[in-house]
């Protein structure tokens, strides 16, 4: 037990915004699952983050359950982490009201995915969209959170978390542990297999750019074999061949295989050969995930009693450091 109190605590969330991306996988959920012994992990399905563009309820309703049932195929276990769902614990919204009045118009104004998205998003432009960056710091923040495990695209919204706290702290003294940003060396940013300058993304409008966790082995080697390359006909990593340099990278994520040995295995060989290796090796990684969602998403009942537990315990652990935040503010508690 005392172990247990000096394990540094991992907060991550994802949004069931859609069926969950090959990107997601490599950028972040692997290395969710891979912490869960070191750290004391606690892990959200950040569904509040998801109105910030427009949902369909019945489809939203199916995607956070898809999504809970992803994440524990993919081997988050809740024994030993606590896997919540955001909008079921009320301290979220009221702290993301809390730092909104200590986060500047100005510093919102550079988040770049503030910018991607409403470009993308042009008929909707909403006041959550600018302050999505405000409601996932008090996500991370309420938990205390030693370190948050996530892909390369959400480096500015850590950075900028870590300016509201040392903000606040700065204000009222040591209110919030200042996390850091855990970023893997290998798939921290999988790219669309039909426009690699982009990342791969649930909501990519090109459905063969996205590899979904929950494509069946065909669509993915479909996917792969369509993948975007150049007319060099050599797999080699290199400035300019940014559809080859993403197939590397996915190739070298689920192999573990080097740069280095890719090119050395490929030498010779045309993409047609490297595309159908990738498609393979990216299937075989993601079967036994499948396998075991199509279990837990027959299961409804035992999905709810994770989820709920979790909600209680993840409600009691934001509730004080929510509770301490406004004491510090001047609310009368
Ligand atoms: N392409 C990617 N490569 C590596 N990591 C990625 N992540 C997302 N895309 C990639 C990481 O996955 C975690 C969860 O992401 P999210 O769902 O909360 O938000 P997102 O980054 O906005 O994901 P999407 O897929 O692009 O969703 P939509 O299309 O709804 O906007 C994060 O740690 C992220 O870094």
């Amino acid at each position: 037990m005392e172990n247990e109190q000096k394990k540094e605590v991992v907060f991550s969330a994802i949004q069931p915004s859609g069926s969950i991306t090959l990107g997601n996988y490599l950028g972040a959920l692997r290395n969710w699952v891979k912490m869960q012994d070191e750290y004391n992990c606690i892990y959200a399905l950040a569904d509040l983050h998801t109105i910030t563009v427009r949902q369909d309820p019945k489809q939203m309703r199916k995607n956070i359950l898809d999504a809970y049932a992803s994440l524990l195929a993919c081997g988050i276990d809740v024994e030993k982490s606590i896997f919540f769902i955001q909008s079921h614990v009320h301290t979220h919204a009221e702290m993301s009201w809390l730092l909104s009045c200590y986060t500047q118009f100005g510093e919102l104004s550079r988040m770049t995915q503030f910018k991607d998205k409403s470009a993308k998003h042009a008929d909707n432009i909403n006041a959550g969209l600018f302050t999505y960056p405000v409601l996932m710091a008090g996500d991370i923040l309420l938990y205390q959170a030693d370190k948050v495990p996530v892909g390369a695209d959400q480096k500015q919204h850590i950075e900028i978390t870590r300016n509201i706290a040392e903000r606040f702290n700065g204000l009222y003294g040591n209110v919030f542990k200042i996390p850091e940003g855990f970023i893997p060396k290998n798939g921290a940013r999988v790219m669309s297999l039909q426009d690699p300058t982009k990342k791969m993304s649930k909501s990519d409008e090109n459905a063969n750019g996205c590899v979904h966790l929950l494509d069946p082995p065909e669509v993915i080697m479909k996917k792969f074999k369509r993948a975007i390359t150049d007319s060099e006909a050599c797999v080699r990593y290199a400035e300019g061949k940014d559809g080859v340099n993403n197939l590397m990278a996915i190739y070298s994520a689920v192999t573990g295989l080097s740069y280095e040995q890719i090119e050395h295995d490929f030498d010779g060989k045309g993409y047609g050969d490297f595309k159908t290796a990738v498609g393979e090796a990216v299937v075989e990684t993601l079967r036994p995930i499948q396998e075991k969602y199509n279990q837990y998403i027959s299961d409804k009942a035992y999905l709810e009693e994770c989820y709920r537990k979790a909600d209680e315990i993840a409600l009691k652990i934001s509730s004080r450091t929510l509770g301490k935040a406004m004491k510090k503010v001047g609310f009368v508690l």
